[in-house]
């Protein structure tokens, strides 16, 4: 008997230090027992220091690659990650819609960890009006927070606020995420329009946190792909990127990478 596992598509950026992006993802569609597939935005030249430029792919082409894999293989979830530009989202929310591909989660990211742009300037007007309408859920930062709302977060009250700005805007959920707030626990908020639900989890001091938040949404995707519904997804996601940050290691010569295998395998002793 063959079986077939759950699918995932993630719609993303290349990070050539295999961090974050779409590399960031299908480790994490693996480790979450999914079979993932990709549809490549841009190609990002970076390292742990930093991104130093990317390369956009044609508009067509990102579109074409989301129709290819939706029209044979099917999508069990999709998300998306750097989007770099309005023409390719305007091209990806044409395909989504007319496909029907969902649960569609948007992680609306717009900078890396180091501050370098991954979204052109004029786009971010894109991202709010042509893609967050669409998703099934958001997964802002405070700092992407600020540029979506134009909201300052400072607490959990402002969390909240920001979390109903936010579903204005169209999507069917928000988890915004308070992970950047000075101290306490990590605490997430997630919110239908009705109700919040708060997801909390001891906060691990570490500076090697690239890709952490693609990884967060990446393994709610994987759980949306294997059935779960929103909060549940949310839960399961949570306690994947705890797992991630505690695994998390130096790498190069500056911001390390989660550590997106350690469910699947445990760090060997070291000497
Ligand atoms: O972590 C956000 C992110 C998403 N996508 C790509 C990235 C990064 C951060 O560096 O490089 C391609």
């Amino acid at each position: 008997m063959t079986v077939q596992p759950p699918t995932a598509l993630t719609i993303a950026g290349s990070d050539s230090g295999g961090g974050a992006g779409l590399q960031a993802d299908l480790k994490t569609f693996l480790a979450c027992r999914v079979h993932g597939m990709s549809a490549i935005t841009a190609v990002t030249v970076q390292n742990s220091l930093g991104v130093s430029g990317f390369h956009e792919l044609p508009p067509e082409t990102v579109a074409a690659q989301i129709e290819s894999v939706a029209t044979d293989i099917g999508v069990g979830a999709a998300k998306t990650g750097m989007l770099a530009s309005a023409p390719i989202m305007a091209a990806i929310a044409e395909v989504v819609q007319r496909l029907g591909v969902r649960p569609f989660v948007v992680d609306p990211v717009a900078a890396s960890q180091h501050g370098d742009p991954l979204l052109q300037p004029d786009a971010l007007d894109a991202l709010r009006t042509v893609i967050l309408p669409l998703a099934t859920l958001v997964t802002p930062n405070l700092g992407e927070v600020r540029l979506l709302t134009g909201l300052d977060v400072r607490d959990h009250t402002g969390m909240a606020e920001a979390a109903r700005a936010l579903h204005d805007l169209g999507p069917q959920w928000v988890l915004v995420k308070g992970g950047h707030l000075p101290s306490g626990d990590a605490v997430d908020l997630l919110y239908d329009g009705t109700t919040f639900t708060e997801f909390r989890a001891p906060r691990r001091e570490t500076a090697h946190t690239h890709g952490s938040g693609d990884t967060l949404a990446a393994s709610i995707t994987a759980a949306l792909a294997s059935g779960a519904d929103v909060p549940e997804a949310v839960a399961l996601g949570k306690r994947f990127i705890t797992g991630a940050v505690e695994g998390s290691f130096p790498l190069g010569a500056g911001l390390g990478p989660v550590g997106h295998f350690w469910r699947v395998r445990p760090w060997p002793e070291r000497a």
